[in-house]
């Protein structure tokens, strides 16, 4: 296993067994724009903290892999300019290169695996793009590998959410609605897409990843938790702005991974910032389940220990 660097916070609630939640950092570096994103990194740690969690924000400075980023390397990361978007292949580039960047979903979940954390929130995980059947974000290769909890609030509705589901179920990934029958479209509670499995509490969530774990499985359990109600934005209304924002990428000629990160803040200029106040709310929404999550696995392992 690779090297890491723990916060002083995160060594402290590793060697005290208590709950940690993983957060990435692309969100941060290429999904917001400066300064709402360092305010929303700080916004979910608390949201974390509140709920009884210690946050890990994981992300690449100068080289070395931070699990846990302190106020002051927070505010490096996402105030940096010309930073990497870590995707698992990119993570030889910024050691070799001694580079700064903020980890993808997937590359959280790799980073994840050395240091022992079980739980993640992200915003939305990419998936299989839209008329290119072959950018299938390495989000659903790690999913399908790293058994993890991650929280998210739906894949990114700029995708095609039917084949991203698909490759879930290919991969044995189950996804959990959290109080929901329905998939959540990131800014839309609706998809017309159903998910695997409708649970209602963290707990539940946790015992239903242990049932899960113990077949043997060694994929990640996905919760899918609807963006809030009142910053929710109907997939009637989206839908046009992200057909246009597809076009625009197009006509750019915008390739790899620059595209998830495009089209986000053309959806966001497209809707006069709609979006992006979803994105917000969502993310935090997803901190806080996840934190919960976190406690009820902390507990549930400790009454398992005696
Ligand atoms: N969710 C957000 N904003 C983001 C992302 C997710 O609300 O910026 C990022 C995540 O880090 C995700 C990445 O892993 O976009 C997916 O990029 P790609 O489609 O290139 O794999
Ligand atoms: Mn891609």
């Amino acid at each position: 296993m690779f090297t890491y660097t723990p916060s002083t916070d995160v060594k402290r609630a590793m060697s005290a067994s208590l709950p940690i939640v993983a957060l990435e950092s692309t969100v941060l570096t290429h999904g917001l724009p400066r300064p709402q994103n360092l305010y929303l990194a700080r916004d979910m740690e608390n949201a974390v903290r509140e709920n009884g969690a210690t946050p890990a924000t994981i992300g690449f400075l100068d080289g070395t892999l931070h699990v846990g980023l302190d106020d002051p390397q927070l505010e490096r990361l996402a105030g940096e300019m010309d930073v990497y978007k870590v995707g698992p292949r990119d993570f030889a580039t910024v050691i070799h290169q001694q580079a700064s960047g903020g980890t993808t979903v997937a590359g959280t979940m790799w980073a994840c695996k050395p240091a022992g954390l079980k739980v993640f929130a992200t915003g939305g995980i990419g998936g299989v793009h839209r008329e290119a059947p072959f950018d299938i974000s390495a989000d659903l290769q790690a999913l399908a590998t790293i058994p993890m909890i991650v929280v998210c609030a739906g894949a990114k509705a700029i995708l095609d959410l039917p084949d991203t589901l698909e490759y879930l179920e290919t991969m044995g990934v189950p996804v959990v609605g959290y109080g929901v029958d329905e998939f959540p479209a990131f800014y839309s509670r609706d998809s017309g897409l159903d998910v695997s499995v409708n649970l209602e509490t963290p707990q539940e969530i946790v015992d239903f990843a242990k049932a899960h774990w113990s077949t043997g499985m060694q994929s990640a359990v996905l919760v899918a938790n609807p963006i809030p109600a009142g910053n929710a934005i109907p997939k009637s209304v989206m839908e046009p702005h992200i057909k246009r924002a597809i076009q625009d990428a197009h006509d750019k000629e915008i390739h790899g991974k620059e595209v998830t990160p495009f089209l986000l803040q053309r959806v966001s200029e497209l809707t006069e910032g709609k979006s992006m106040q979803a994105n917000l709310s969502l993310l935090l929404n997803n901190a806080r389940l996840a934190a919960q999550i976190a406690t009820a696995l902390r507990n549930t392992d400790r009454r398992n220990q005696v």
